[in-house]
Protein backbone atom coordinates (compact mmCIF):
# COMPACT_ATOMS: atom_id res chain seq x y z
CA UNK A 1 0.00 0.00 0.00
CA UNK A 2 1.22 3.56 -1.00
CA UNK A 3 0.23 6.88 -0.49
CA UNK A 4 2.24 9.49 -2.59
CA UNK A 5 4.97 7.50 -3.01
CA UNK A 6 4.90 6.32 0.84
CA UNK A 7 4.97 2.78 1.20
CA UNK A 8 3.06 1.73 4.43
CA UNK A 9 4.82 -1.47 6.41
CA UNK A 10 2.11 -4.53 6.74
CA UNK A 11 2.28 -4.15 10.74
CA UNK A 12 1.25 -0.78 9.96
CA UNK A 13 -1.84 -1.07 8.85
CA UNK A 14 -2.53 -3.20 10.77
CA UNK A 15 -2.54 -1.53 13.57
CA UNK A 16 -4.27 1.86 12.35
CA UNK A 17 -7.26 -0.98 11.38
CA UNK A 18 -7.09 -2.25 14.94
CA UNK A 19 -7.07 1.29 16.73
CA UNK A 20 -9.62 2.46 13.76
CA UNK A 21 -11.67 0.08 15.34
CA UNK A 22 -12.41 1.84 18.98
CA UNK A 23 -12.74 5.26 17.52
CA UNK A 24 -16.32 5.48 16.12
CA UNK A 25 -18.68 8.60 15.36
CA UNK A 26 -19.99 10.25 18.24
CA UNK A 27 -17.55 9.37 20.80
CA UNK A 28 -15.33 11.71 22.68
CA UNK A 29 -11.78 11.02 22.34
CA UNK A 30 -9.00 12.21 24.73
CA UNK A 31 -5.43 13.43 22.89
CA UNK A 32 -2.77 13.71 25.81
CA UNK A 33 1.17 13.93 25.18
CA UNK A 34 3.82 14.40 27.32
CA UNK A 35 4.94 16.82 30.36
CA UNK A 36 6.09 19.85 28.30
CA UNK A 37 4.57 18.84 24.87
CA UNK A 38 7.28 19.00 21.59
CA UNK A 39 6.28 20.02 18.34
CA UNK A 40 6.00 16.20 17.60
CA UNK A 41 3.59 15.72 20.25
CA UNK A 42 1.45 18.52 19.93
CA UNK A 43 1.81 18.21 15.90
CA UNK A 44 0.18 14.91 16.63
CA UNK A 45 -2.38 15.67 18.39
CA UNK A 46 -3.43 18.91 16.05
CA UNK A 47 -2.82 16.44 13.27
CA UNK A 48 -4.90 13.59 14.99
CA UNK A 49 -7.96 16.33 15.92
CA UNK A 50 -8.39 17.45 12.57
CA UNK A 51 -8.94 13.87 11.51
CA UNK A 52 -10.70 12.79 14.44
CA UNK A 53 -13.08 15.75 14.03
CA UNK A 54 -13.99 15.68 10.28
CA UNK A 55 -15.01 11.63 11.04
CA UNK A 56 -17.63 12.78 13.51
CA UNK A 57 -15.93 11.98 16.96
CA UNK A 58 -15.48 15.05 19.73
CA UNK A 59 -11.57 15.03 20.18
CA UNK A 60 -10.03 17.52 22.36
CA UNK A 61 -6.26 18.12 23.81
CA UNK A 62 -5.73 17.22 27.41
CA UNK A 63 -2.29 17.82 28.20
CA UNK A 64 -0.65 17.56 31.55
CA UNK A 65 0.82 21.38 30.72
CA UNK A 66 -0.26 23.96 29.20
CA UNK A 67 0.74 23.99 25.22
CA UNK A 68 3.82 26.16 24.56
CA UNK A 69 3.50 29.39 22.76
CA UNK A 70 5.67 28.58 20.03
CA UNK A 71 3.23 25.50 18.67
CA UNK A 72 -0.03 27.83 19.67
CA UNK A 73 -0.30 28.83 15.97
CA UNK A 74 -1.25 25.18 15.16
CA UNK A 75 -4.02 24.82 18.11
CA UNK A 76 -7.54 25.25 16.38
CA UNK A 77 -9.54 27.68 18.63
CA UNK A 78 -11.48 25.29 21.09
CA UNK A 79 -9.38 22.23 20.71
CA UNK A 80 -7.25 22.58 23.50
CA UNK A 81 -8.85 21.25 26.94
CA UNK A 82 -5.39 20.84 28.93
CA UNK A 83 -6.52 23.42 31.62
CA UNK A 84 -9.28 21.25 32.78
CA UNK A 85 -7.26 17.79 31.44
CA UNK A 86 -8.07 16.00 34.18
CA UNK A 87 -11.71 15.78 33.73
CA UNK A 88 -11.30 15.93 29.78
CA UNK A 89 -9.79 12.27 30.35
CA UNK A 90 -12.52 11.12 32.40
CA UNK A 91 -15.36 11.86 30.63
CA UNK A 92 -13.62 10.07 27.29
CA UNK A 93 -14.50 7.40 25.88
CA UNK A 94 -11.25 6.72 24.58
CA UNK A 95 -8.02 8.05 25.10
CA UNK A 96 -5.15 8.65 22.46
CA UNK A 97 -1.72 8.71 24.23
CA UNK A 98 1.13 10.57 21.50
CA UNK A 99 4.40 10.47 21.98
CA UNK A 100 5.03 8.95 24.81
CA UNK A 101 4.41 4.97 25.38
CA UNK A 102 4.17 4.94 29.64
CA UNK A 103 2.78 7.01 32.60
CA UNK A 104 5.57 7.91 34.43
CA UNK A 105 5.43 11.04 31.66
CA UNK A 106 2.65 11.60 31.74
CA UNK A 107 2.10 13.78 35.20
CA UNK A 108 -0.55 14.87 36.56
CA UNK A 109 -2.73 12.98 34.16
CA UNK A 110 -1.06 9.32 35.37
CA UNK A 111 -3.30 8.80 37.92
CA UNK A 112 -6.44 9.58 35.74
CA UNK A 113 -5.17 7.40 32.52
CA UNK A 114 -4.76 4.84 34.53
CA UNK A 115 -7.97 4.69 36.31
CA UNK A 116 -10.01 5.12 33.20
CA UNK A 117 -8.09 1.93 31.54
CA UNK A 118 -8.92 -0.03 34.51
CA UNK A 119 -12.47 0.91 34.30
CA UNK A 120 -12.18 -0.63 30.38
CA UNK A 121 -11.61 2.78 28.78
CA UNK A 122 -9.51 1.54 25.48
CA UNK A 123 -6.16 4.01 25.84
CA UNK A 124 -4.42 3.79 22.44
CA UNK A 125 -1.08 4.56 21.66
CA UNK A 126 0.67 5.96 18.80
CA UNK A 127 4.54 6.45 19.52
CA UNK A 128 8.15 6.05 18.48
CA UNK A 129 10.09 5.86 21.94
CA UNK A 130 11.55 2.79 22.85
CA UNK A 131 10.02 2.58 26.50
CA UNK A 132 9.00 -0.32 29.04
CA UNK A 133 5.30 0.45 28.47
CA UNK A 134 3.26 1.08 31.14
CA UNK A 135 0.26 1.88 29.58
CA UNK A 136 -3.33 0.43 30.14
CA UNK A 137 -4.57 -1.74 27.59
CA UNK A 138 -5.54 -0.45 24.30
CA UNK A 139 -4.58 -0.33 20.24
CA UNK A 140 -0.99 0.09 19.74
CA UNK A 141 0.84 1.97 16.42
CA UNK A 142 4.60 2.12 17.96
CA UNK A 143 7.81 1.74 15.84
CA UNK A 144 10.86 3.40 17.21
CA UNK A 145 12.08 2.92 14.41
CA UNK A 146 9.77 6.02 12.94
CA UNK A 147 11.10 9.33 12.72
CA UNK A 148 8.52 10.84 14.57
CA UNK A 149 5.12 10.16 15.90
CA UNK A 150 3.93 12.77 13.46
CA UNK A 151 5.07 9.97 10.62
CA UNK A 152 3.31 6.88 12.44
CA UNK A 153 -0.25 9.73 12.29
CA UNK A 154 0.63 10.33 8.47
CA UNK A 155 0.47 6.24 8.24
CA UNK A 156 -2.14 5.85 10.63
CA UNK A 157 -4.55 8.08 8.16
CA UNK A 158 -2.97 6.54 5.21
CA UNK A 159 -3.51 2.74 6.06
CA UNK A 160 -7.19 3.65 6.65
CA UNK A 161 -7.27 6.17 3.43
CA UNK A 162 -7.90 9.04 6.01
CA UNK A 163 -8.51 12.73 4.49
CA UNK A 164 -4.95 14.84 5.24
CA UNK A 165 -6.93 18.13 5.29
CA UNK A 166 -4.23 21.03 5.05
CA UNK A 167 -4.43 21.60 8.89
CA UNK A 168 -3.82 18.18 9.33
CA UNK A 169 -0.78 18.38 7.52
CA UNK A 170 0.97 21.49 8.83
CA UNK A 171 0.95 20.13 12.07
CA UNK A 172 2.49 16.75 11.11
CA UNK A 173 4.47 18.58 9.36
CA UNK A 174 5.68 20.40 12.56
CA UNK A 175 6.51 17.22 14.24
CA UNK A 176 8.61 16.11 11.68
CA UNK A 177 10.40 19.10 11.11
CA UNK A 178 10.92 19.62 15.04
CA UNK A 179 11.96 15.80 15.87
CA UNK A 180 14.63 16.00 13.16
CA UNK A 181 15.57 19.38 14.38
CA UNK A 182 14.84 20.86 11.08
CA UNK A 183 15.23 17.89 8.73
CA UNK A 184 19.23 17.59 10.05
CA UNK A 185 19.73 14.82 13.08
CA UNK A 186 20.28 11.15 11.90
CA UNK A 187 16.80 10.06 11.81
CA UNK A 188 16.15 12.06 8.92
CA UNK A 189 15.49 9.14 6.95
CA UNK A 190 14.59 8.86 3.07
CA UNK A 191 11.16 7.90 4.37
CA UNK A 192 10.43 11.04 6.56
CA UNK A 193 11.56 13.45 3.87
CA UNK A 194 9.04 11.14 1.41
CA UNK A 195 6.28 11.75 3.87
CA UNK A 196 7.15 15.35 4.17
CA UNK A 197 7.58 15.72 0.54
CA UNK A 198 3.70 14.46 0.77
CA UNK A 199 2.48 17.03 3.16
CA UNK A 200 3.86 20.04 1.19
CA UNK A 201 1.67 18.23 -1.26
CA UNK A 202 -1.16 18.85 0.72
CA UNK A 203 -0.71 22.76 0.82
CA UNK A 204 1.90 23.21 3.90
CA UNK A 205 4.30 26.12 3.09
CA UNK A 206 7.63 25.42 4.43
CA UNK A 207 8.69 28.90 5.07
CA UNK A 208 5.86 29.71 7.00
CA UNK A 209 6.44 27.44 9.37
CA UNK A 210 10.00 28.20 9.75
CA UNK A 211 9.13 31.54 10.23
CA UNK A 212 6.46 30.28 13.18
CA UNK A 213 8.49 27.59 14.85
CA UNK A 214 12.66 28.56 14.76
CA UNK A 215 11.90 32.59 13.51
CA UNK A 216 9.67 34.22 16.18
CA UNK A 217 11.40 34.33 19.34
CA UNK A 218 10.84 36.74 21.74
CA UNK A 219 13.99 39.13 22.07
CA UNK A 220 14.29 37.36 26.22
CA UNK A 221 14.73 34.07 24.99
CA UNK A 222 17.90 34.92 22.57
CA UNK A 223 19.32 37.05 25.89
CA UNK A 224 18.38 33.84 27.86
CA UNK A 225 20.61 31.73 25.07
CA UNK A 226 23.48 34.51 25.69
CA UNK A 227 23.20 33.90 29.36
CA UNK A 228 23.19 30.31 29.38
CA UNK A 229 26.07 29.74 26.81
CA UNK A 230 28.34 32.15 29.03
CA UNK A 231 27.97 29.16 31.67
CA UNK A 232 29.55 26.51 29.07
CA UNK A 233 32.53 24.22 29.99
CA UNK A 234 33.95 21.71 27.15
CA UNK A 235 35.71 18.68 27.72
CA UNK A 236 37.83 18.30 24.54
CA UNK A 237 40.04 14.69 26.13
CA UNK A 238 36.44 12.76 26.72
CA UNK A 239 34.15 15.10 23.59
CA UNK A 240 31.85 16.56 26.63
CA UNK A 241 30.64 19.93 26.86
CA UNK A 242 27.93 21.34 29.13
CA UNK A 243 26.03 24.11 29.66
CA UNK A 244 23.96 25.13 33.19
CA UNK A 245 20.58 27.23 33.21
CA UNK A 246 21.47 29.83 36.27
CA UNK A 247 18.67 29.06 38.62
CA UNK A 248 16.35 32.61 38.34
CA UNK A 249 17.40 32.57 34.68
CA UNK A 250 13.70 31.83 33.56
CA UNK A 251 12.29 34.40 35.83
CA UNK A 252 14.66 37.37 34.87
CA UNK A 253 14.09 37.14 31.42
CA UNK A 254 9.59 36.16 32.08
CA UNK A 255 10.81 32.80 29.72
CA UNK A 256 9.12 29.08 29.84
CA UNK A 257 11.33 26.02 29.88
CA UNK A 258 9.73 25.89 25.99
CA UNK A 259 12.51 28.59 25.71
CA UNK A 260 15.83 26.58 26.84
CA UNK A 261 14.29 24.25 24.16
CA UNK A 262 17.33 23.45 21.13
CA UNK A 263 20.01 25.48 23.36
CA UNK A 264 21.65 21.94 24.19
CA UNK A 265 22.25 21.91 20.09
CA UNK A 266 25.01 24.36 20.76
CA UNK A 267 27.72 23.06 22.99
CA UNK A 268 26.79 20.01 20.22
CA UNK A 269 27.83 22.07 17.82
CA UNK A 270 31.92 22.28 18.66
CA UNK A 271 34.37 20.05 16.51
CA UNK A 272 35.44 17.16 18.45
CA UNK A 273 32.48 17.29 21.12
CA UNK A 274 30.45 14.02 21.33
CA UNK A 275 28.03 14.56 24.54
CA UNK A 276 26.05 17.95 25.23
CA UNK A 277 24.74 18.11 28.23
CA UNK A 278 22.22 21.18 29.47
CA UNK A 279 21.45 21.30 33.48
CA UNK A 280 18.60 23.07 34.82
CA UNK A 281 16.16 23.09 37.91
CA UNK A 282 12.63 22.56 37.17
CA UNK A 283 9.70 23.71 39.24
CA UNK A 284 9.40 21.01 41.90
CA UNK A 285 12.84 21.39 42.70
CA UNK A 286 14.40 18.63 40.87
CA UNK A 287 17.36 18.72 38.60
CA UNK A 288 16.53 17.93 34.46
CA UNK A 289 19.08 17.37 32.18
CA UNK A 290 18.83 17.30 28.63
CA UNK A 291 21.31 15.06 26.53
CA UNK A 292 22.45 15.14 22.83
CA UNK A 293 25.00 13.05 21.31
CA UNK A 294 26.63 12.16 18.20
CA UNK A 295 28.32 9.35 16.60
CA UNK A 296 28.08 6.74 18.60
CA UNK A 297 27.22 8.05 21.52
CA UNK A 298 23.87 6.70 22.83
CA UNK A 299 22.40 9.10 24.87
CA UNK A 300 19.41 7.00 26.09
CA UNK A 301 21.15 4.23 26.79
CA UNK A 302 23.50 6.63 29.45
CA UNK A 303 19.97 8.25 30.44
CA UNK A 304 18.79 4.73 31.24
CA UNK A 305 21.39 4.05 33.51
CA UNK A 306 20.28 6.58 36.24
CA UNK A 307 16.89 4.52 35.89
CA UNK A 308 13.93 6.19 36.98
CA UNK A 309 12.69 8.97 34.80
CA UNK A 310 15.45 8.34 32.09
CA UNK A 311 14.36 7.92 28.38
CA UNK A 312 14.27 9.23 24.75
CA UNK A 313 16.14 8.73 21.65
CA UNK A 314 19.58 7.32 20.59
CA UNK A 315 20.87 11.37 19.84
CA UNK A 316 18.30 13.11 21.76
CA UNK A 317 17.76 11.89 25.76
CA UNK A 318 16.24 14.00 28.79
CA UNK A 319 16.38 12.52 32.61
CA UNK A 320 15.75 14.18 35.94
CA UNK A 321 16.52 13.90 39.33
CA UNK A 322 16.04 15.15 43.02
CA UNK A 323 18.43 16.69 44.58
CA UNK A 324 20.47 19.93 44.33
CA UNK A 325 22.27 21.14 40.96
CA UNK A 326 25.76 21.12 42.44
CA UNK A 327 25.41 16.91 43.35
CA UNK A 328 23.28 16.14 40.36
CA UNK A 329 25.46 17.59 38.24
CA UNK A 330 28.59 16.02 40.10
CA UNK A 331 27.07 12.87 39.65
CA UNK A 332 26.16 13.16 36.22
CA UNK A 333 29.50 14.47 34.67
CA UNK A 334 31.20 12.11 36.54
CA UNK A 335 29.16 9.01 34.68
CA UNK A 336 29.52 10.67 31.47
CA UNK A 337 32.90 11.13 31.30
CA UNK A 338 32.89 7.19 32.74
CA UNK A 339 30.71 6.33 29.78
CA UNK A 340 32.78 8.05 27.37
CA UNK A 341 35.99 6.91 28.64
CA UNK A 342 34.46 3.38 27.65
CA UNK A 343 33.75 4.02 23.85
CA UNK A 344 36.37 3.82 21.21
CA UNK A 345 37.07 6.98 19.51
CA UNK A 346 40.10 8.83 17.96
CA UNK A 347 41.77 11.94 17.62
CA UNK A 348 43.36 12.28 13.96
CA UNK A 349 45.77 14.79 12.97
CA UNK A 350 46.74 15.63 9.54
CA UNK A 351 49.72 17.27 9.09
CA UNK A 352 49.91 19.57 6.05
CA UNK A 353 53.76 19.87 5.18
CA UNK A 354 53.47 22.84 2.70
CA UNK A 355 52.07 26.26 2.45
CA UNK A 356 49.14 25.84 4.79
CA UNK A 357 47.71 29.06 6.21
CA UNK A 358 45.78 29.95 9.76
CA UNK A 359 42.82 28.34 9.72
CA UNK A 360 42.72 25.08 7.99
CA UNK A 361 39.65 23.33 8.92
CA UNK A 362 38.12 19.90 7.95
CA UNK A 363 35.73 21.02 5.42
CA UNK A 364 34.28 17.59 4.84
CA UNK A 365 34.40 14.86 6.73
CA UNK A 366 33.25 10.72 6.61
CA UNK A 367 30.20 9.80 7.79
CA UNK A 368 32.06 8.35 10.97
CA UNK A 369 33.47 11.76 11.39
CA UNK A 370 32.55 14.76 14.02
CA UNK A 371 33.80 17.95 13.30
CA UNK A 372 37.60 19.44 13.03
CA UNK A 373 39.19 22.07 13.56
CA UNK A 374 42.85 23.58 13.36
CA UNK A 375 45.63 23.31 16.09
CA UNK A 376 48.50 24.80 17.33
CA UNK A 377 50.09 27.99 16.26
CA UNK A 378 50.38 27.81 12.73
CA UNK A 379 47.63 25.92 11.33
CA UNK A 380 50.15 22.91 10.12
CA UNK A 381 48.13 20.28 11.99
CA UNK A 382 44.18 20.03 11.89
CA UNK A 383 42.43 17.40 14.38
CA UNK A 384 39.37 15.87 13.85
CA UNK A 385 37.38 12.90 16.23
CA UNK A 386 36.43 9.63 14.23
CA UNK A 387 34.01 7.04 16.09
CA UNK A 388 34.48 4.01 14.39
CA UNK A 389 30.57 1.80 14.30
CA UNK A 390 32.32 -1.26 16.21
CA UNK A 391 34.00 -1.52 19.62
CA UNK A 392 36.80 -4.40 18.52
CA UNK A 393 40.39 -3.35 18.82
CA UNK A 394 42.69 -3.47 15.67
CA UNK A 395 39.42 -2.06 13.54
CA UNK A 396 40.21 0.65 11.35
CA UNK A 397 37.87 3.21 9.25
CA UNK A 398 38.47 5.28 6.55
CA UNK A 399 36.84 8.25 6.59
CA UNK A 400 36.95 10.85 3.52
CA UNK A 401 38.23 13.83 4.56
CA UNK A 402 38.82 17.04 3.10
CA UNK A 403 40.72 20.10 4.69
CA UNK A 404 40.60 23.62 3.31
CA UNK A 405 41.69 26.98 4.38
CA UNK A 406 39.63 29.60 3.51
CA UNK A 407 41.29 33.10 2.08
CA UNK A 408 39.73 36.72 3.20
CA UNK A 409 37.47 37.04 0.02
CA UNK A 410 36.06 33.34 1.17
CA UNK A 411 37.22 31.36 -1.49
CA UNK A 412 38.45 27.87 -0.04
CA UNK A 413 41.74 26.32 -0.93
CA UNK A 414 41.55 23.11 -0.73
CA UNK A 415 44.78 21.46 1.46
CA UNK A 416 44.07 17.61 1.55
CA UNK A 417 41.33 15.73 0.04
CA UNK A 418 41.33 12.30 0.04
CA UNK A 419 40.72 8.92 2.82
CA UNK A 420 42.77 8.50 6.11
CA UNK A 421 42.50 4.83 7.41
CA UNK A 422 42.79 4.97 11.40
CA UNK A 423 43.53 1.90 13.70
CA UNK A 424 41.78 1.98 17.09
CA UNK A 425 44.50 3.08 19.92
CA UNK A 426 45.08 6.49 18.45
CA UNK A 427 47.48 5.30 15.42
CA UNK A 428 46.99 7.01 12.59
CA UNK A 429 47.92 5.25 9.48
CA UNK A 430 49.40 7.49 6.68
CA UNK A 431 46.97 8.99 4.32
CA UNK A 432 46.52 7.09 1.28
CA UNK A 433 47.13 10.07 -0.56
CA UNK A 434 49.63 12.73 0.43
CA UNK A 435 49.34 15.98 1.63
CA UNK A 436 48.81 19.30 -0.43
MN1 LIG B 1 8.65 12.53 18.98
Amino acid sequence: MSTNGVTIPAERIRAAQDMASVLKPGLRVALTTHVNADGDGLGSEVGLWHMLRARGLHPVIANPTPPPERFGFLLPDGADGSARAVKEIERADVIMVLDISDLGRLGDLAHAVRARGGAGVAVACIDHHVSPGSLPSGPRLVAPEATATAELVFDFASALGWELSPESARALYVGLLTDTGGFRFSNTTARALRVAGALLERGVDPETIYERVYASAPEARVRLLAEVLQTLVVEPEVGLAWVTVPPDALQRYGATPDDLDGIVEFPRTIAGVRLALLFRQVANGRIKVSLRSMGQVNAAELAHRFGVGGGGHARAAGVSFEGSLAEVQGKVLVAAREYLAGLPWLIACLVLTAGCPNGARIVQAGANVSGGSSCGGPATHVAFVATPSTASAGVTISPAVQVAAQDSAGGTDTLFSGTVTLALGNTPVAPSSPAH
